[in-house]
């Protein structure tokens, strides 16, 4: 039997219009950024830059680091460069991902890359011109009245978040694995934990430092993003294997050609999905404590293992 109190959580909660929600937020995020770059004199590189940064994708890492500050009682307004600085790291790292020395894809986001439209010499410039100008952003934009301790910590986490300790380090045992069939899943986790959770945990956990969360906050903040971060890749595996190149934007089935371990490779698709699940379901019960403010960050949650691209 369900509890009146539980009963009236799952109502109020499935009244939450996640739809609507990640539209708005998509709209916002969108303005910021095309904002964020003006053209300017050398044209080319500004037009590569927001080439990549405009063309699409959910905008999962800003909403989430919006979402987090505002369960926080914080405001969008504090979150929002840090938000858009979060989008132009993770934009960056697939512009370099897609070139012919990485990943070498012809498509991302349902467009050509990078590289093949500017060429690779202009691509590279353009990932590391984003780069820089996200850390740029956070210190200038980020409005006074946020604790410039909090700024610290999260051009702390941004950098820790993409270094060797997190994408790029995730990055390179990925290359190394590439064609090794016998990739343990200890390895597979670092890859991922590294290359995927590392950005997802720092949107979520930088939402939180701005709004003022403290220790324990930030521990929760950690846990559930964690938990999203390897559901997010469990669903990107499979996804690799069950949708087109139309629903992903870029070329599907790359992981098997490429000979690359995956989650469905070791469990098999069904445990893959029902592990996926468990992930999001105590990341869900994790944020519990902060009743109806929790909605967005937890249907996000559900959103990225129900996802079809
Ligand atoms: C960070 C300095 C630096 C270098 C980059 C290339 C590289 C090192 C790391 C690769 C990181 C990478 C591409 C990880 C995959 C992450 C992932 C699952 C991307 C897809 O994210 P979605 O589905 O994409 O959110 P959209 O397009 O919707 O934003």
């Amino acid at each position: 039997m369900v509890a009146t109190d539980d009963f009236q959580k799952t109502s109020e909660q499935s009244r939450f219009n996640l739809v609507t929600y990640l539209k708005e937020r998509q709209k916002l995020c969108e303005a910021a950024l095309d904002r964020a770059i003006p053209v300017v004199y050398p044209e080319k590189i500004y037009e590569a830059m927001r080439y990549s940064l405009l063309a699409g994708g959910k905008r999962l890492r800003p909403i989430l680091c919006l979402a987090t500050c505002e369960m926080l009682d914080g405001t969008i307004d504090m979150a929002i460069p840090t938000a858009c600085a979060l989008e132009m790291m993770h934009t960056m790292s697939l512009i370099h991902d897609d070139l012919p020395a990485m990943d070498n894809d012809d498509y991302r986001r349902g467009k050509l890359t990078n590289h093949k439209v500017f060429g690779e010499d202009i691509a590279i410039l353009a990932g590391d011109g984003l780069l820089a100008l996200a850390f740029e952003f956070v210190a200038t934009q980020t409005p006074p009245y946020v604790s410039k301790d909090a700024v610290l910590q999260v051009i702390a986490r941004m950098g820790k978040a993409l270094g060797a300790s997190g994408l790029v380090g995730g990055q390179v045992v990925d290359l190394e694995s590439e064609g090794k069939l016998d990739t343990t899943l200890e390895t597979l986790n670092f890859i991922h934990n590294h290359k995927t959770a590392a950005l997802l945990e720092a949107c979520v956990v930088c939402g939180g430092i701005l709004a003022g969360a403290g220790e324990q906050e930030v521990g929760v903040l950690t846990r559930y993003s964690q938990n999203i971060g390897l559901a997010f890749q469990i669903i990107d595996d499979i996804l690799d294997i069950t949708a087109t190149q139309e629903q992903l934007g870029k070329t599907a089935g790359k992981d098997l050609k490429a000979k690359k371990v995956t989650y469905p490779a070791l469990w098999g698709i069904e445990e893959s999905q029902s592990i996926a699940q468990q992930l999001v379901e105590e990341a869900c019960t994790l944020l519990e404590p902060f009743r109806e403010k929790a909605y967005p960050l937890q249907a996000i949650a559900h959103f990225i293992i129900n996802r079809n691209h």
